[in-house]
């Protein structure tokens, strides 16, 4: 009988913008892929060994080893550059020197800035807080929102310039970064981006696509079940 299981398997949970990442390449590219529920604040031990700094997601591509450190990669952005060379097109690097080095540097400013503000800043201090029965930490939440964020957004509607796309003229990794991070608020609370003209469309536009929509949906049936509606933050 023949294997049916993808050769893809990304180890985490849609709920992390760094899985839903990696889950929106493979999808772009057309690959198969199935994600393999890890409870990264109690994980296995056998996943302490393939996650050295005990994060999700971590990848496993079958096809070099069904277990053990071989065939795993860890972090989002290495995974994605893997996923790129196995899988070359449609391409989410771009090719021009100068455009390569802008995508890498905002997928690297999503993963880092945008993250910690939008995600250590809003998301886990209200959905921990719900998850474990207590008020939502909406004063840490507001002051995100308030004073972090707005620098951040500056700096990608400065980027985009106007433009459909952070790099090159089509789209690449850093949007697909830029629009699943900023999503991880969207979870929990509203993203008014009136003052961010620029980013609001490339936003609207991100959140149209498949693969953003379809990773997005599957985190958020997760997330209504303890948080019905999105906080008003302003
Ligand atoms: N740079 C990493 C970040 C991964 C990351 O921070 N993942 C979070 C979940 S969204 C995590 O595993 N957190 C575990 C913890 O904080 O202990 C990547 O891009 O994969």
């Amino acid at each position: 009988m023949s294997d049916s299981r993808p050769d893809l398997v990304i180890y985490g949970s849609p709920v992390s913008p760094f899985v839903r990442k990696v889950a929106g390449v493979c999808i772009a590219k057309g690959v198969p892929y199935e994600v393999e529920a890890i409870n990264v604040f109690d994980p296995p031990q056998w996943f302490r060994e393939i996650s050295p700094m005990k994060r999700i997601p971590v990848l496993r591509d079958r096809s070099v080893a069904e277990e053990g450190l071989a065939g795993t990669i860890a972090d989002s952005s290495a995974i994605c550059a893997f996923i790129e060379k196995k899988h070359p097109a449609p391409a989410l690097y771009p090719d021009i020197p100068m455009a390569l080095g802008e995508a890498l540097f905002i997928e690297e400013y999503a993963d880092t800035a945008l993250a910690m503000a939008g995600g250590l800043g809003i998301f886990r201090p209200i959905f921990f807080a719900v998850s474990k029965g207590e008020e939502p930490g909406l004063d840490k939440a507001r002051d995100a929102w308030t004073n972090q964020l707005p620098p951040i957004f500056d700096v990608l509607e400065a980027r985009l310039g106007g433009r459909a796309f952070f790099a090159g003229d089509a789209l690449s990794i850093a949007d697909i970064t830029v629009a699943t991070v900023l999503m991880q608020i969207a979870l929990v609370a509203e993203t008014p981006l009136d003052r961010w003209p620029g980013l609001a469309a490339h936003y609207a536009a991100m959140q149209a696509l498949p693969l953003i929509a379809e990773p997005y949906a599957a985190a958020e049936k997760m997330i209504r079940r303890a948080l019905p509606t999105r906080f008003d933050l302003t």
